[in-house]
């Protein structure tokens, strides 16, 4: 039914595109330099390996900065962590990933991302006023909320975890903060994708947890983006960078059109 969204182009002229449109990205208002996106999910999800992987992507080699947790359980990630992101070693790109904690199965035990979200403030501050939507200039804001989540676990995830979720999405969506999914571990949510990657556009296992996604969330279908992270491989793989490329150049182009639209309002 929604298959036609997943009509990925898997050419290296693709790729290539896909690197000079971030490499030449500049933000539509400069003073809001960089566009700041954050990643949120469970633990394990796959949200260091996913900046890993842009990184990877970007550079055009496997790096390994937001250190990958391999052991299952609490999260590994401390603290927030903000990540400048590079082409090729050498240009800044205008746009940085913020790295958290995952939302822990007990209540209390993740990071207070809804704070984070209202306030705008990235680090953790205490006795931050509720609803004080803007507090922070909004160069120092969140411009886009990034939900990471397994394609092979979404139907297992216990509803205490979506429910965290949805609500840290209900306080972005009533602050216009636009909000994406990417759905990692296509490759251990169905054979056929971990054979060929490729084949994430027409697998009927990756269709069933986007609809999961949707319904669980609520999260419109055209702002799923299923993946593979790098997170074995010692050299870069060309669909794999199309996915990641594709999926960031979007995000970024969300929180573009967020600052944009903020600025409007003023
Ligand atoms: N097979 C597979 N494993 C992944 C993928 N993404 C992450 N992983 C693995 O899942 C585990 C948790 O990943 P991590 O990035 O630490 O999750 P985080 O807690 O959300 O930061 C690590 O062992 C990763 O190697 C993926 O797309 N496919
Ligand atoms: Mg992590």
């Amino acid at each position: 039914m929604f298959l036609a969204i997943f009509t990925t182009n898997f050419s290296d002229d693709n790729k290539q595109n896909l690197l000079k449109e971030l490499n030449d990205f500049q933000p539509g208002i400069s003073d809001v330099n960089p566009l700041r996106i954050l990643l949120y999910g469970p633990v394990g999800a796959g949200k260091s390996s996913f900046i890993n992987s842009v990184d990877s992507a970007l550079q055009g080699r496997i790096k390994n900065r937001a250190l990958a947790d391999s052991v299952s359980g609490k999260s590994f990630t401390l603290e927030t962590k903000e990540y400048e992101l590079k082409m090729e070693e050498t240009t800044l790109l205008p746009f940085t990933l913020i790295d958290t904690k995952g939302i822990e199965e007990e209540p209390g035990n993740g990071m207070k991302i809804d704070d984070i979200i209202r306030t705008g403030h990235i680090k953790n501050k205490p006795n931050i006023p509720k609803n004080e939507k803007n507090r922070t200039p909004l160069q120092d804001q969140i411009h886009c909320l990034v939900a990471v989540l397994p394609a092979n676990t979404i139907s297992l995830m216990v509803d205490d975890v979506i429910r965290q979720m949805r609500e840290v999405r209900l306080i972005a969506r009533d602050l216009d903060i636009p909000q994406v999914i990417i759905m990692t571990k296509v490759d251990e949510a169905c054979p056929q994708v971990k054979y060929n990657i490729r084949s994430v556009n027409d697998s009927k296992k990756i269709e069933e947890q986007v609809e999961q996604c949707f319904s669980r969330l609520g999260v419109p279908m055209s702002y799923i983006y299923p993946m593979k992270n790098y997170h074995k491989e010692q050299i870069n793989n060309t669909e794999m960078d199309i996915l990641i490329l594709q999926a960031m150049l979007n995000i970024v182009n969300f929180a573009n059109d967020y600052v944009k639209d903020q600025m409007d309002k003023k």
